[in-house]
């Protein structure tokens, strides 16, 4: 039986079914041989299976001893926020050291989802009308993350965010609404996943005519006149023309750029209208934005958070190979001290920030973080080649997914913050992203196959795109462990990630945190598209 059609509601009912990948020595997975978009396997070969790795799930399924007790460090000084940690490390530890470890309860989670686009929204929701975009892309990136197909939902998504499009360029979050970055953002983020999603079985012309209903209709002179007005004399954006500034509207703005084919040329701008290259400065901007703690903040001299980590992070990728990158803007050490000390124990689960608590959201924005960390780390890597000296996984991803499984699991559908918290859109969608980035191991490609553009075909005629490195991202199903320091020998895969293929999540662009492969579909979209202009 598939796992999309268990009865919902089914907590607890369901024991752990042990079921193996077919292929367990392991294998670079593109995103066109993605198990998790397969759905189930063989059904008599896993239960063989199953039988065969009992023994070795009973075993490894004892807690690790770091869930069972608190820790032994605890600071003196008393406050509020220490005081709530106490309680929640005890609380947390209960819930974390059950086994067996429970299912990824896809059907309830499906479900949760699925009910703001077949039900619509209560009255309750009303302070979302702002967010509209947001709601869209949470439900629907989740929804692809457990396995469902969204591409029956591109028409409505085309008809629902066509409205939001503001006259003079970008998009609100409502209609009628003034322009927003993280609306744009999520706007563009929703449009890429259904039509990808809607096109992917097709013929080429019809994929194509997919692509031109989704996108042919956004103003993009206007939406970059736009982008245009929020850039700072600092180098980073604001939101909107005289809204806030962070990190977080500079990743926003690259993330729309990016996915809406903009080239060198278009970015430049008009020194006759004192125009400058609009993303002239901002590089130094996120290496402003690292603190003293080593992690980074909103904005220059800020607290560290990892929310805007994340935005840096993916930002300063979206413009060059990870491991130039980091380790020119950040001080990486540093950085990484910082973000160790993001995954707590008993927790499992991380941090946004020093002295705060666990929340399942962060295992985006700090399980983001990690995913791009060791892609520098391990540096560039071949899908062709075998991988050479790996660091291995630099954080427990294991105590993350066994946070996430234990206490991230509203009884009724949908994922959320941690245990008593009700589950919502948002932390559904950034809990199963942490969880794929957990499962999964992603690596920056410099295969010389692909043109200069990281795409399929080399149709490509005109300006060079500054973000054609954060195409070139793939996705390995197993996770390396660390070589031999001795001779540079394969250290072979982690094991215990993915216990059940049952739990296993749909493989996420590390960047852009959409189903991988939809971002290739587009770029190639694009330069149809503005071949043919
Ligand atoms: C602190 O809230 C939360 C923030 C300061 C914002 C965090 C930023 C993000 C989640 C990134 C957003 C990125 C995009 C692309 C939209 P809190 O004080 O309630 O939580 P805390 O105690 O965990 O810090
Ligand atoms: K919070």
């Amino acid at each position: 039986m598939s796992s999309h059609r268990r009865p919902i509601g089914s907590k607890a009912k369901f024991k752990r079914k042990v079921v193996f990948p077919k292929n367990r020595s392991g294998g670079m997975a593109t995103p066109e041989n993605n198990p998790a978009r397969d759905g189930d396997g063989d059904g008599e070969q896993e239960q063989e299976q199953a039988q065969e790795q009992q023994a070795y799930w009973s075993a490894a399924e004892q807690v690790p001893a770091m869930h069972l007790k608190l820790p032994l460090l605890i600071d003196g000084h008393v406050t509020e926020t220490s005081r709530k940690q106490l309680g929640v490390a005890q609380m947390i530890m209960k819930e974390v050291s059950q086994t067996p470890l429970p299912l990824l309860e896809r059907a309830t989670h499906v479900d949760f989802l699925l009910g703001p686009l077949h039900n619509g929204l209560s009255s309750r929701y009303t302070g979302l009308d702002a967010s509209r975009p947001w709601i869209f892309y949470w439900c629907i990136n989740a929804l692809t993350l457990l396995g469902e197909d969204v591409g029956r939902y591109n028409e409505r998504a085309i008809s629902s965010l066509k409205p939001l499009q503001h006259k003079d360029g970008g998009f609100g979050g409502g209609n009628g609404q003034s322009q927003h970055m993280a609306a744009v953002y999520a706007v563009v983020l929703t449009l890429a996943i259904t039509a990808h999603h809607a096109a992917r079985d097709l013929p080429e012309a019809e994929r194509m005519d997919v692509y031109a209903r989704s996108f042919s209709w956004i103003n993009r002179a206007r939406l970059l006149q736009w982008i245009r007005r929020t850039k700072l004399p600092n180098g980073g954006f604001k939101v909107n023309e005289g809204g806030e500034e962070d990190v977080r509207a500079g990743y926003c703005a690259l993330v729309t750029l990016a996915l809406l084919g903009y080239d060198e040329d278009e970015l430049k701008g008009d020194p006759a209208q004192g125009e400058k290259p609009l993303l002239d400065g901002v590089l130094e901007y996120f290496k402003r934005c690292q603190t003293w703690e080593g992690g980074i903040a909103a904005k220059e001299n800020s607290e560290a958070h990892g929310g805007y980590a994340f935005c840096v992070l993916a930002g300063l990728c979206l413009l060059g190979e990870p491991r130039e990158m980091l380790s020119k803007y950040l001080d990486l050490d540093r950085f990484i001290s910082w973000l160790s000390a993001r995954q707590y124990a008993p927790e499992g689960g991380f941090s946004g920030r020093t002295n705060k608590l666990v929340d399942g959201c962060y295992s985006t924005w700090v399980g983001g973080c990690w995913a791009l960390v060791e892609a520098a780390a391990n540096g560039i890597e071949s899908a062709g080649s075998p991988v050479k000296m790996h660091v291995g996984s630099m954080w427990s991803r294991k105590a993350l997914i066994r946070y996430i499984l234990t206490c991230c699991q509203g009884p009724r559908g949908g994922l959320r913050d941690k245990p008593g918290i009700y589950p919502d859109f948002y932390h559904s969608n950034y809990v199963l992203i942490g969880l794929s980035a957990a499962q999964h191991y992603y690596y920056y490609d410099d295969d010389e196959d692909d043109d200069e553009y990281g795409g399929a075909s080399s149709a490509a005629e005109g300006a060079r795109s500054p973000f054609r490195h954060a195409f070139r991202w793939k996705a390995s199903r197993n996770v390396p462990k660390p070589s031999d320091p001795r001779d540079g020998r394969a250290g072979g895969w982690e094991e215990g990630l993915v216990p059940s293929e049952e739990d296993r999540v749909g493989m996420q662009h590390p960047l852009f945190n959409i189903p991988l492969g939809a971002e290739a579909q587009l770029e190639s979209w694009w330069r149809l598209f503005k071949g043919a202009q």
